[in-house]
């Protein structure tokens, strides 16, 4: 029998970003009601999810500023032994990218000062970037200059890391049944 191996993931962003509605959709709801039922995280939830051989447990750092400040000040509680850290940013939200971006800049900064894990890896979600959004010139442009300031930042460290478009909205399915 081959052993489990254990992942710990933390997922940071603003309130609001959509961290909990993915980790929903990561634990594998089908129940698309209980998308409606979530209500803002107080403080961090631990949610524990097997998949395969793996034991991942994925922090859910609720982003309302109370609890970004405990974070930013207590990072080492939060940090360790961490093997992925998924930074999620509302890309509906351009009233408060440059907030997000704030926020997002002072965790990279402790995450290259604390991080102790080996093969530690870096996401970014510009999340809510659903099938049916309206990308005006204006929003394209407000994306763009959002990918650039987060590849900069990130481009100064020696973190591996990739930026993915995510949303909970693609529930489109197309299975051949004759
Ligand atoms: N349009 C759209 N809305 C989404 C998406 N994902 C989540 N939401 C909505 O965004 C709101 C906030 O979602 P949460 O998952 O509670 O956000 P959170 O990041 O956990 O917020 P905190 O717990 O306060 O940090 C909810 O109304 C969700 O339904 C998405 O992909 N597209
Ligand atoms: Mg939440």
């Amino acid at each position: 029998m081959t052993k489990s191996t254990y992942k710990k993931i933390l997922l940071i962003g603003l309130d609001n970003a959509g961290k909990t509605s993915i980790v929903k959709c990561l634990s594998g709801t089908k129940k698309l009601t209980s998308f409606s039922e979530i209500t803002p995280t107080k403080g961090n939830e631990i949610i524990s999810i097997k998949v395969l051989d793996t034991d991942f447990s994925i922090w859910d750092l609720g982003g309302q500023e109370a609890f970004r400040k405990e974070y930013l000040s207590n990072f080492d509680n939060y940090i360790p032994g961490c093997n992925k850290l998924i930074f999620v940013f509302d890309i509906q939200d351009t009233k408060r990218y440059e907030l997000a971006l704030e926020y997002f800049e002072k965790i990279i900064d402790l995450t290259e000062i604390e991080k102790n894990a080996n093969n530690f890896e870096l996401s970014v979600f510009f999340h809510k970037f659903d099938p049916d959004l309206i990308k005006t010139d204006g929003l394209d442009k407000k994306i763009n200059s959002l990918k650039d300031r987060v590849k900069e930042k990130l481009d100064s460290t020696d973190f591996f890391y990739q930026i993915f478009r995510t949303t909970i909205y693609a529930i489109f399915e197309k299975i051949v049944v004759y």
